[in-house]
């Protein structure tokens, strides 16, 4: 790694506007705690919840051409919804201009707002904890973040439910991943007999 802890924040903290980086210290904390609970490595947990947002710090009318740059695939979602692609990005530039090189941090980071199939634990972690970090005010929400007696994959189909619902109430176009992740949530859930 490039950079030290104390210079990753020094860097975040002028690299994004100032209500991001207070939201990634947030969800670095709450991955961190998270990750104690169910057994995934708090370190590379909190890093990547410290870093999830990292494409933030392209601005919204940039980051299709940044995108497009770094040749990630820019389909009719995402040329609709520019945001969706801060993920990917931040992913790439998380290796690039920070020397992160753990696959599964950059992972975790690329799928943050989509999913992906097969999600690891780390993944399911950033993006439970960027959805219910204190900050966060929705109806549902205390549900989603009472973890006690739940497995990681019962947290993440609750959460996973609440941004699918979400997107159908507000007429969004759903991302063909999207439909992925929920199939890959319920044969789990099948092939485990829940
Ligand atoms: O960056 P944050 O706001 O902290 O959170 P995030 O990166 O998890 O983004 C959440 C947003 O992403 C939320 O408004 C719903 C949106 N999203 C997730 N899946 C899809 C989607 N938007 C569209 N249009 N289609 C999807 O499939
Ligand atoms: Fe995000
Ligand atoms: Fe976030």
């Amino acid at each position: 790694m490039r950079y030290s802890k104390e210079e990753i924040l020094d860097l975040l903290a002028n690299w994004l506007d100032e209500e991001f980086f207070t939201h990634s210290l947030r969800v670095r904390d709450m991955a961190k705690g998270m990750a104690e609970k169910f057994g995934v490595d708090t370190e590379k947990a909190a890093l990547a919840g410290l870093l999830h947002d990292y494409g933030k710090g392209i601005k919204e009318i940039d980051i299709i051409s940044e995108a497009k740059k770094l040749n990630i695939p820019v389909g009719y979602i995402e040329e609709s919804d520019p945001y969706l692609l801060h993920a990917p990005v931040g992913a790439e530039l998380i290796s690039s201009q920070l020397g992160i090189d753990d696959s599964n941090i950059i992972n975790a980071v690329s799928r943050h707002t989509v999913g992906e199939p097969s999600m690891s634990k780390l993944d399911m972690i950033v993006y439970i904890a960027d959805m219910v970090e204190p900050a966060r005010t929705f109806s549902g929400l205390e549900k989603i973040r009472d973890f006690d007696g739940k497995r990681l994959i019962e947290v993440f189909e609750l959460a996973y439910t609440h941004t699918l619902c979400h997107l159908v109430r507000r007429k969004k176009l759903i991302h063909p991943k999207t439909f992925e992740v929920w199939n890959w949530i319920q044969l789990v859930r099948i092939e485990e007999g829940h």
